[in-house]
């Protein structure tokens, strides 16, 4: 199926998720989203996958939805925008924040509109130097969204993220690392052995605790100190009944390399 809008491959509990219209810069069409939904929801179900990695084909991350796509009512009026975004776009950010597992994204390229949002609403966003993240929509009269009027603001700060979004600018990789919007920009040609290897290492990690992590995290943009202070302490109280917090102890005090299952605890249903 090596032209499928979307690929998969699962080696070492690690799920590599390929967008794969290149010719179009994978951006999204109907297709694309429900092939994109499948593969997420497998590593929603797979407790063998511990990791996942989210790319592009060719030399585009994503330009983000296909304007050439856009359904066009026959009498003339607007297309309604609101129906792919409650349709695919919402439901597929919030399936990424939601996964218990760590999401990875490998920004091979141009990362544009949706494209760049959805990138940036995985858990650690690794891109190639010549990558470039685009908020496009001002440019065709849209708002930013996949999120990004959320994620950016608390990435960059409210400054950098109205001026990325009023001017539709190219802010590259390297800049994005250093303005903390990215974990880290990488010569091209190390980007997808470096992601690997950190999937790798994530699959081999607690995974249930990084669940945790990953859900506390998000919770921490609308709680506030106090209640955050009572979501730590339950969801300590979770890790600390896992198989894996007792293996990383009895590790720790025999000095030796511990092994994960990445499994939760007996009682939790997750
Ligand atoms: O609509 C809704 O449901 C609401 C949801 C909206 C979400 C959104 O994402 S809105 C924003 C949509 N995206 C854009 O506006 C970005 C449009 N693309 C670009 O600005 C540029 O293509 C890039 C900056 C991403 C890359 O520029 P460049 O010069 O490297 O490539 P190019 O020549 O513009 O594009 C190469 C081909 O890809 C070209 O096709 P061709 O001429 O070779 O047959 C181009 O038309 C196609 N392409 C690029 N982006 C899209 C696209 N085709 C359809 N939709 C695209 N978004």
């Amino acid at each position: 199926m090596a032209d499928a809008p979307v690929l998969t491959e699962v080696g070492e509990g690690v799920l590599t998720i390929t967008l794969n219209r290149p010719d179009k810069l994978n951006s999204f069409n109907v297709e694309m989203h429900e092939h994109l939904a499948a593969a997420l929801e497998k590593a929603e179900q797979d407790d063998a996958i511990r990791a996942v990695i989210l790319t592009g084909a060719g030399r585009a991350f994503s330009a983000g939805q296909d304007l050439s796509d856009r359904v066009t009512p026959k009498d003339g009026a607007p297309p309604d925008l609101t129906v792919t975004i409650e349709n695919y776009y919402n439901p597929l950010l919030r399936r990424i924040k939601a996964l218990p597992k760590p999401v990875i994204a490998a920004v091979n390229g141009v990362a544009a509109g949706a494209g760049a949002n959805i990138a940036l609403a995985c858990d650690i966003v690794l891109a190639g130097e010549s990558a470039k993240f685009i908020q496009a929509f001002s440019k065709i009269g849209l708002l930013p969204d996949s999120g990004g009027t959320w994620t950016l603001p608390r990435l960059v700060g409210m400054a950098r993220a109205k001026a990325l979004a009023l001017l539709a600018e190219p802010l590259p990789a390297v800049q994005a690392e250093e303005w903390g919007m990215i974990w880290k920009a990488v010569p091209d040609d190390d980007l997808i052995p470096a992601a690997s290897k950190l999937a790798h290492d994530l699959a081999r990690a607690p995974t249930y605790g990084l669940g945790l992590i990953k859900q506390a995290m998000e919770a921490a943009a609308t709680n506030d100190f106090d209640a955050q202070l009572d979501l730590e302490r339950d969801f300590q109280g979770r890790a600390g009944r896992s198989p894996d917090y007792a293996e990383g102890v009895r590790a720790f005090m025999e000095k030796r390399a511990a092994e994960f299952t990445g499994k939760p605890p007996a009682e939790d249903k997750r």
